[in-house]
């Protein structure tokens, strides 16, 4: 393969709700490109970017995978992703690292869920966009519907640069209404003929164009300015528009096509690497220099110290941990040694490649701007930043969203309980939205996640990859506590009955912080009535003491805890003594604060064809959910609303007798409230007899 320079680099994510046919244009990509010799197919089970098995079983994505392709003289790494909210976080991570998105919508369906939210992602990253409306050839495949509903639901100007010709079973191309020309697609590997525009699209083109032309000025001071004077642009002039309007985000391009025909997708990587930015092209990336709260940053060049940020892991049984990671800044060649300036470690970077969907393909050395990948790196995972030693550089990264579902594992085979605990946390290094703990009281395993498919993927992997096999018990719902009032309490822990005793004493105040507030401990002790060695040993105790509460056993948050006061003995005090009293005087404090039990609220967003509108509504309430608005979608409407998890851990299978199979919806955590007593007195109870 040729070497590319930073700025012959284009590195695009591939984003979009699910089933809008993001890995089919990945894999469209490829072949148009020459890469391969077939395209691979999700349905079939061949694309070499859903390459894992449980990807191939459900023909759908659950995991980002990467390739890249020569187009143009320029290299494109393509990052393919997941559009099921389940694995929304391995799409932000991938987001993160690229220099822009090009943003999948289905023709039939418009914008959807995820649409919405990875858009909204990709605007608060500042990242340049494109919209591809792809499944073009499908039966009611509505090119302008699909714009309208783009332009209703997502902010941002989006202007096609090209219109289709004919729609479901009659489309065969597109105008470029920039060029004027018109671009059949029957060739079958993608290759466009040009030719004149059709007559009965004509007019539209002539309207959009103008349109186009207004938008692009209008992200273009100079260029306004001469439009004003001139009365006319060049195309090249237009060309550079539109590439500065992309690049500021002023301006968002569509192109419309047929991924599983390959139509358009040869216009789209023109305009990959015409119009948008390289890495070279972005701002520099900006982070902390370690252990300080000073900013610094890296430019885009390879003559500044190297840099790189960790944005994917995967834990393979038998390579080893794989690090996928962005250059920012600098060059990196093999054998070298780096500073992982999150983890404070030294690392030695050994073969470094480049992915082909799971081929890996040994890269010489690394520039700014290239996306690659390190296996076996010691302690490195998903988020770490690794530099050049002599340059310590910090940058942010995307923290794993709170899991939302939780389930008990048990194994299928007597004495697994080592194995499961060592496969889950080789899992867990390659996806942080796991989190995995037993259970102090019942001893159960609890492995969490986003969601039931993640769950399932999850055991699927443990089985495949490891050998272990598990049944999965009921989900729990993760409750919290807390208090509504304040106090001032003393915790007091004496033994002094011959020999060396015991003895710490506190004073706390104990008072509520809003919803979300965490934890919060001051050390407010004066004149050393408890010394210093001592206070943090307080803390530790109180820290402890949270993770059960006293009213269920489950954590306790959104409270402040102040040391106030306290006494000590010089000869019987240990940290030991001060962590039980503040233990203690915790347990005593909470009781007189009204502790009560916080139950999880998530956001839910159902759809299902207009008859079944009111029962689904009806039924909602009936799980003390709120409906907080609709939308409709062609015939189908949309519900989004709040609802406790605790009421629709079984919702899938009641959602889809009430719409004989036709509803889905999603959910994601909102936030945690006050349980009404009827349930706390519930779930308070249960925990009881458990106990027993
Ligand atoms: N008719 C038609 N079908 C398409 C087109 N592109 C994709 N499909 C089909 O749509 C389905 C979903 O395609 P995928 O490529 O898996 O969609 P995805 O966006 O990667 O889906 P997730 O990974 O689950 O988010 C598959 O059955 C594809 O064959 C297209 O242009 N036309
Ligand atoms: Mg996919």
């Amino acid at each position: 393969m040729a070497k590319y320079e930073s700025k012959a680099l284009r590195n695009v994510a591939i984003v979009g709700h699910g089933g809008t046919g993001k890995t089919s244009l990945c894999e469209s990509m490829l072949y148009v490109a020459g890469k391969t010799d077939r395209p691979g197919r999700v349905d079939d089970g061949t694309s070499s970017l859903d390459y894992e098995p449980e990807e191939q079983k459900r023909h759908v994505s659950i995991s980002a995978a990467l390739s890249f392709v020569e187009w143009e003289k320029h290299k494109v790494t393509i990052i393919d992703t997941p559009g099921d909210s389940n694995f929304a976080y391995d799409t932000k991570s991938c987001l993160q690292n690229v220099d822009s998105a090009i943003v999948v919508i289905d023709a039939v369906a418009g914008v959807e869920f995820q649409t919405e939210m990875v858009w909204e992602f990709a605007g608060e990253l500042k990242l340049p966009r494109l919209v591809y409306i792809n499944r073009m050839d499908r039966d009611r495949a509505d090119f302008f519907k699909a714009l309208e509903s783009i332009k209703s639901r997502l902010v941002g100007k989006v202007t096609p640069l090209f219109l289709p010709i004919g729609v479901a079973d009659t489309f065969k191309g597109i105008v470029d209404i920039l060029e004027m020309k018109a671009l059949f697609f029957d060739d079958p590997k993608g290759a466009s003929k040009s030719g004149n525009i059709p007559a009965d699209v004509q007019e539209a083109v002539e309207n959009y164009r103008a349109t186009m032309i207004d938008d692009i000025v209008e992200s273009d001071d100079q260029l306004m300015d001469r439009y004003l004077n001139e009365g006319e642009l060049s195309i090249d002039e237009l060309k550079t528009g539109i590439k500065k309007g992309i690049a500021s985000g002023s301006l968002i391009p569509l192109i419309c096509g047929s991924a599983l025909k390959h139509m358009g997708v040869s216009s789209l990587m023109d305009m990959i690497v015409n119009y948008l930015p390289s890495p070279v092209d972005r701002a520099p990336i900006s982070g902390t220099v370690p252990g300080t709260d000073n900013r610094d940053e890296r430019l885009p060049d390879i003559s500044s110290p190297f840099s790189a940020r960790v944005f994917k892991t995967i834990a393979d049984p038998y390579a080893g941990r794989v690090n996928i990671f962005r250059v920012y800044s600098g060059t990196l060649s093999s054998d070298t040694p780096v500073l992982n300036t999150t983890r404070k470690i030294n690392e030695k970077i050994g073969n470094i490649f480049f992915l082909e969907g799971k081929v890996q393909k040994p890269a010489e050395s690394l520039v700014a701007g290239d996306i690659a990948a390190v296996a076996k790196l010691k302690e490195t995972v998903t988020g770490d930043t690794i530099c050049n030693e002599k340059a310590p550089i910090l940058f942010q990264k995307i923290t794993p969203p709170p899991t939302i579902m939780s389930f008990a594992i048990e194994p299928k085979s007597r004495g697994d309980e080592e194995k499961i605990v060592s496969s889950i946390n080789r899992l867990m290094e390659e996806d942080p939205t796991l989190s995995f703990n037993r259970d102090r009281e019942t001893k159960e395993m609890i492995l969490s996640g986003m969601g039931q498919v993640h769950i399932e993927v999850t055991i699927e992997k443990m089985k495949r990859k490891f050998g272990v096999e598990v049944n999965l018990k009921t989900p729990k719902v993760p409750y919290k506590e807390t208090i509504k009032g304040k106090t001032n309490v003393q915790g007091k822990y004496k033994k002094q009955s011959g020999g060396r005793g015991q003895f710490g004493d506190c004073w706390l105040d104990i008072e509520p912080l809003p919803r979300g507030g965490g934890f919060e401990f001051a050390d407010k002790i004066v004149g050393g009535v408890i010394p210093q060695q001592y206070r943090p040993a307080v803390q530790k105790g109180i820290v402890e003491a949270m993770q059960e509460g006293i009213l269920a056993g489950y954590p306790v948050v959104d409270l402040k805890v102040s040391l106030v006061d306290g006494s000590y003995h010089t000869v019987d005090s240990s940290e030991m003594a001060f962590k039980i009293a503040g233990s203690m005087g915790f347990k005593k404090g909470v009781l007189a604060c009204q502790p009560t039990l916080l139950e999880p609220i998530v956001h839910i967003f159902i759809e299902i064809p207009e008859e079944y509108l009111g029962d689904v509504i009806g039924d909602l309430n009936s799980r003390r959910g709120r409906v907080q608005g609709m939308d409709s979608k062609g015939n189908h409407q949309i519900v989004k609303g709040q609802v406790p998890l605790a009421e629709i851990l079984k919702y899938a299978p009641d959602l889809r007798s009430m719409t004989s199979g036709r509803g889905t919806f999603t959910y994601e955590h909102s936030h945690y409230e006050e349980a009404p007593p009827y349930i706390a007195e519930k779930v308070i109870a249960e925990s009881k007899k458990e106990e027993e």
